[in-house]
């Protein structure tokens, strides 16, 4: 990207009209070679894809839709640490371009207040216990209004321009990311996950509140206290019984 003073992320791009989707585009580059830190940028998705089969409404022009791919030497347990980096990386950004108050909603969702204004698809590709690379996906609602979203979005998402009332610069804004990210990304390869545990702690929407985790074999409520060392949630039960949920979706209660 002209213009950029990083020395690897952003530095090469590919930018699109209308994709279906930059994952795969961005797994595609990355079998083939691309340089860790390339981007996959695009104005519209048309078939966006969210976690679990779900769908990522990506219209025109209003978003910053793009994929990230990363080639950390890292243990592949460790990988779900690149999420919690980026979710950070994120909520800095936005933080510093717009001023907007934004929280961490474990482990990949980036909130304002009560609504969605970013979510992070992490995606690994490992031969045996290897990382070949990551395909981070990031999607943020920048300057879509009310009306962009549709029905069904409309009481649970939001964006910067709707909460800042300033239009985004998109470039500047993934120039800004681009710098936080490899400025966190170079720390978390030489020193560990510490400063991104207490980075991402400190903007925590889920640390304090009372949840409900559902896995397949079982449902767990408690008060979430904290990130283990390795990044894992840890959810302390009525009883007072500690337990560590990996990946999961996780539900809000009132208490
Ligand atoms: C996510 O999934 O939040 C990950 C989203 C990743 C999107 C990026 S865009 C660039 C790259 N290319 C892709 O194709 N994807 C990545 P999940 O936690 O499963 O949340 C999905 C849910 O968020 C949906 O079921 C909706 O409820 C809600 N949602 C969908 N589109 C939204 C939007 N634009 N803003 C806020 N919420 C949305």
């Amino acid at each position: 990207m002209a213009g950029l003073d990083t020395k690897r992320i952003g530095q090469n791009v590919q930018a699109y009209d209308t994709v279906v989707s930059t994952q795969p585009l961005a797994h595609e580059a990355a079998a083939k070679g691309a340089p860790e830190g390339t981007l996959v940028i695009a104005e519209q998705q048309t078939g966006g894809k969210g976690r679990l089969g779900r769908v990522w409404h990506s219209p025109k022009g209003t978003g910053i839709w793009m994929s990230l791919i990363v080639r950390p030497v890292i243990p592949l347990p460790k990988t779900p640490q690149m999420t919690l980096l980026t979710a950070v990386a994120v909520a800095k950004t936005m933080q510093e371009e717009t001023g907007v108050a934004v929280k961490i909603k474990w482990p990949n969702d980036i909130f304002v207040g009560d609504r969605k204004v970013c979510g992070v698809l992490t995606e690994l590709n490992a031969e045996a216990d290897r990382v070949n690379y990551l395909v981070i996906g990031i999607g943020i609602n920048a300057n879509a209004v009310a009306a962009d979203f549709p029905e069904e979005l409309r009481a649970i998402a939001t964006s910067l321009v709707i909460e800042s009332g300033t239009t985004v610069n998109r470039v500047r804004f993934i120039q800004r990311f681009c710098r936080i990210f490899e400025a966190e990304y170079d720390h978390y390869l030489q020193h560990g996950f510490d400063r991104i545990k207490t980075e991402w702690e400190a903007c925590s929407y889920t640390i304090g509140r009372w949840v409900t985790v559902k896995t397949i074999h079982s449902t767990l409520e408690g008060r979430a206290v904290g990130l283990d060392e390795e990044g894992v949630l840890i959810v302390e039960d009525a009883a007072g019984t500690r337990h560590k949920v990996y990946s999961a979706d996780v539900n809000y209660g009132a208490n």
